[in-house]
């Protein structure tokens, strides 16, 4: 598989103005005619070259003649013929068959609906084209399918026609006036229930609001409706940006390898990210369908208006569009828990990643797969990235810079030094080395130190950045100094050399430090502070983050200190700072956040070959120490979270979030058992519902397979629950956990080729159930490798990301590494790899 790289980039040799498809549906033989007008781009005589996989050519007709097979050439992944006009049309027939797509790229189907996906480079599974995001051209979509099996047919735009053809069928026709890339192209055709609503938007245009779901399913997408509105109203009165077509419609689909796909009017959604009501869904589900309903939302501007010019570009709509998501979620929430679960996110799976052998910068240079890319490091540091940028020029200079980027490039295909050039052109703001976040790869480690100077009453401040050698970055740096005044002293640093210091006049006292307010950059810190100084911060920062973030240090600390130490006691002062953070009259979210120990996988990379097992076992050690010391306050504060009626309001859901990780923690304690049975029994939500199921796989007792039968007959028919019930078994803390995986995929209910259930069993497995993933047999390992043998040919995309905790073992210990490799080897030497593996295969080993 050969490489592409971003420094070969070149525009186009011809452009695609307008496109008129027809589809003529059926599962295993779906036609496509595809009727283009290209244009040649500036004086040349190349071939035009058309992309074009897992399709059999029909024919070809250049302007209207219909061409002889020797007129092209045509192999595995292009067409190419000869034309020497500048301006033509041409009409593609193709067949493809959607019924036997697992791959879920391209036309495929969900269930007895047919959809689409086609970012990064599925449109060429559907039709020969100019498959790159720099190729605009307006659509024109006709669908035609049998009337009964599919009622609804829908693709991009508005609807200008429809009408009853013969044998039962019947067509729709879709007209998208917004010239687009063959990406955000979509077609959907099925039996669905619609939820209809409207939107007025600020200038005053009607917008039909329409949510397509399984029939039964409509009272589950109510949550997803005021979503979308909310998150409407929301890009009005932040960014000033209104949606522009007459009709916005979502798409529930149960078969999706991603969570959702922004397609122009259309987005089709992951069904987990629609669907919702407070029987079935978490307080987490509910957060996510809301954000996830943003993300796409907001992609009409940060995407769609103006997009990628190339695939190496895709940080420019995704950083950009998770930095909107996140900001809106944290307007709608509590802020600072917001922030604090992107951060968990940034540490225990990015900062992974960006050590792994496929770091990459946010802007990737090389790139064998595309689908390889879509990354917890493009877009959670590239949000990062993004928000560095909002904290460096404020909220009002970075609102100027946006709407520079968008009157500049409205409509066009573009790159991230375009999106960095308009912010610094509106502001007036040098930002070129603040581009050099861009081209690197891996997360700066900032080392701090300080000095008091108490006879001038001067504090000096010294921070280094490193990062592999590489160039010193623009780095902003929150901090607060604390003393006994009244007001912390808050500074915004702007580190822009490799060491840097700065002298702070007129500190009567040796001030605390909190560093990295709002964690105001993607980094990792090397600063030793005392407990005490922890404690100060944890109680005395303005700053949220800095005071969760400060317990964590200290949580941190005793945890590696118990792992090479087991039988250590922990000190009083550990006990009495959890006491206050139990007995503090904090918001109940926050506390759940502060009183939730940082998990292995934040733990993991930060310790050198690690044997994971003493890691779980002193993570452990510390709960359980924490809990026995303070049972009686955490019963007490269980019991007063407790909830009379079942409500969905901030702090109702706060309140859960409390009360539930005090019974994680009580159930560490041998005489707790009950509580989970009784909160099982008792809840009349799924949060509540779900916490006593898990916490019953993480300390398996007699109760367990009572429990686990029970909740499978009463949702046997709810496939997004009954994906938490396979996740729940899968991570069962128990040697029979072997077998359980066997008997899950033999399961009646078990399909390799459901994303989501192959996800529910394999990655529940791996990512929640550390204990026997990295067993010292080395079962767990070979267990993930012999499923993506098997999905390597059914799915590969979804292969590809359920290897991510094999292929970074780094900091592991050396006979964990070593069996991991040989297990890698042995996957390498598959035939018919998919270069979605294969590319990260080859890296791991490399
Ligand atoms: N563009 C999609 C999203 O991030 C993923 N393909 O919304
Ligand atoms: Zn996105």
């Amino acid at each position: 598989f050969t490489p592409r790289y971003l420094a070969d980039y070149r525009a186009a040799y011809f452009s695609i103005t307008r496109v008129d498809l027809t589809f003529e549906l059926e599962h295993q033989k779906t036609r496509v005619t595809n009727q283009m007008h290209f244009t040649r781009n500036k004086a040349h005589n190349l071939p035009l070259v058309l992309d074009g996989e897992q399709v059999t050519l029909v024919s070809v007709k250049l302007d209207g003649e219909i061409l002889a097979s020797t007129e092209y050439q045509v192999d595995d992944h292009s067409l190419t013929l000869a034309v020497d006009r500048d301006d033509f049309q041409l009409e593609i027939v193709t067949e493809i068959n959607p019924a036997d797509n697992t791959a879920l790229e391209g036309l495929f189907k969900s269930g007895d609906a047919y959809c689409t996906q086609c970012e990064a480079e599925g449109f060429r599974r559907i039709s020969y084209y100019l498959d790159r995001p720099d190729v605009m051209a307006t659509f024109t979509t006709k669908v035609i399918a049998d009337k009964r099996q599919c009622p609804h047919l829908l693709s991009n735009g508005n609807k200008i026609a429809a009408g009853n053809l013969a044998n039962g069928k019947h067509f729709v026709q879709w007209h998208d006036p917004f010239p687009k890339p063959s990406y955000l192209f979509a077609l959907v055709a099925g039996d669905f229930e619609v939820l209809r609503d409207q939107y007025l938007t600020m200038s005053g245009r009607d917008v039909a609001l329409e949510i397509f779901v399984d029939k039964g399913n409509i009272n589950k997408a109510h949550h997803a409706m005021a979503s979308l509105k909310r998150a409407m109203a929301w890009d009005e009165q932040t960014f000033g940006l209104e949606y522009d077509l007459d009709i916005y419609m979502i798409v529930a689909v149960d078969f999706f390898n991603m969570g959702a796909m922004e397609n122009k009017g259309l987005n089709v959604f992951n069904s987990k990210y629609v669907l919702a009501d407070e029987t079935s869904a978490t307080d987490v589900d509910y957060f996510n369908v809301e954000a996830v309903i943003g993300h796409e939302y907001f992609h009409n501007w940060t995407g769609n208006r103006v997009t990628c010019r190339d695939w190496f570009q895709l940080s420019l709509k995704e950083g950009l569009t998770v930095f909107r998501d996140q900001q809106f979620s944290a307007d709608m929430h509590s802020a600072a828990v917001t922030r604090i679960q992107n951060v968990r996110v940034l540490r225990s799976q990015q900062f992974a990643e960006d050590a792994g052998p496929m770091a990459h910068p946010i802007r990737p240079e090389k790139v064998i797969e595309m689908n390889n890319f879509y990354t917890l490091t493009v877009y959670e540091k590239g949000a990062e990235v993004i928000r560095m940028l909002h904290t460096i020029l404020g909220k009002e200079k970075f609102r100027q810079g946006l709407d520079l980027y968008f009157s500049r490039f409205d409509g066009m295909a573009v790159t991230c030094d375009d999106f960095i050039n308009a912010m610094a052109d509106a502001t007036g703001t040098d930002l070129e080395q603040f581009k050099l976040w861009y081209s690197q790869s891996g997360t700066p480690l900032l080392t701090v130190s300080e000095y008091y100077d108490e006879q001038n009453a001067q504090y000096h401040l010294t921070i280094a950045q490193s990062n592999n050698e590489q160039p010193a970055l623009h780095i902003p740096v929150g901090i607060e100094l604390i003393t006994s005044e009244q007001q912390n002293d808050a500074h915004l640093l702007a580190l822009t050399k490799a060491k840097q210091s700065w002298t702070f006049e007129g500190v009567k006292e040796k001030p605390v430090l909190a560093l990295l307010t709002d964690f105001t950059a993607p980094v990792k810190t090397n600063f030793p502070q005392s407990d005490q100084a922890l404690a100060c911060i944890m109680t005395r920062a303005d700053d949220e983050f800095c005071r969760w973030d400060a317990g964590q240090k200290l949580l941190t600390t005793y945890i590696t200190r118990v792992m090479k130490q087991p039988q250590m006691s922990l000190p009083d002062s550990l006990y009495q700072v959890f006491e206050s953070i139990l007995s503090a009259d904090t918001a109940a979210a926050f506390k759940a956040e502060q009183l939730t120990l940082p998990s292995f996988n934040e733990l993991v990379d930060s310790i050198e070959a690690v044997n994971p097992i003493a890691l779980l076992d002193a993570i452990e050690t510390v709960k359980r120490s924490l809990a026995k010391q303070l049972a009686p306050l955490f019963l007490k504060q269980y019991q007063a979270s407790a909830q009379a009626g079942y409500s969905h309001d901030g702090i109702a859901i706060g309140k859960r979030a409390l009360k539930n990780v005090c019974l994680s923690y009580l159930v560490t304690l041998d005489n707790h058992e009950h509580l989970l049975s009784q909160q099982y029994q008792s809840a009349n939500n799924m949060t509540d519902t779900l916490a006593a199921l898990s916490c019953a796989a993480a300390y398996p007792s007699q109760e367990l397979n009572t429990l686990m039968a029970d909740f499978a007959i009463k949702w046997s028919d709810n496939t997004l629950v009954m994906d938490k019930w396979f996740a729940l078994q899968a991570s069962i803390n128990n040697d029979t956990i072997f077998d359980k995986l066997s008997d899950l995929m033999a399961h009646p209910l078990f399909s390799l080729k459901n994303p989501n259930r192959a996800r529910a069993v394999i990655a529940a497995f791996t990512q929640n159930n550390p204990r026997y993933f990295h067993c010292a047999s080395g079962r767990g390992y070979q267990f993930l490798i012999e499923q993506l043998v098997l999905l390597n040919d059914i799915n590969p995309q979804v292969a590809s990301r359920l290897i991510t905790p094999l292929i970074q073992f780094k900091s592991l210990d050396a006979k964990r590494q070593s069996m991991i490799k040989e297990q890698l080897v042995k996957l390498q030497q598959h035939d018919k790899l998919a270069k979605d593996l294969q590319e990260k295969v080859d890296a791991a080993l490399a």
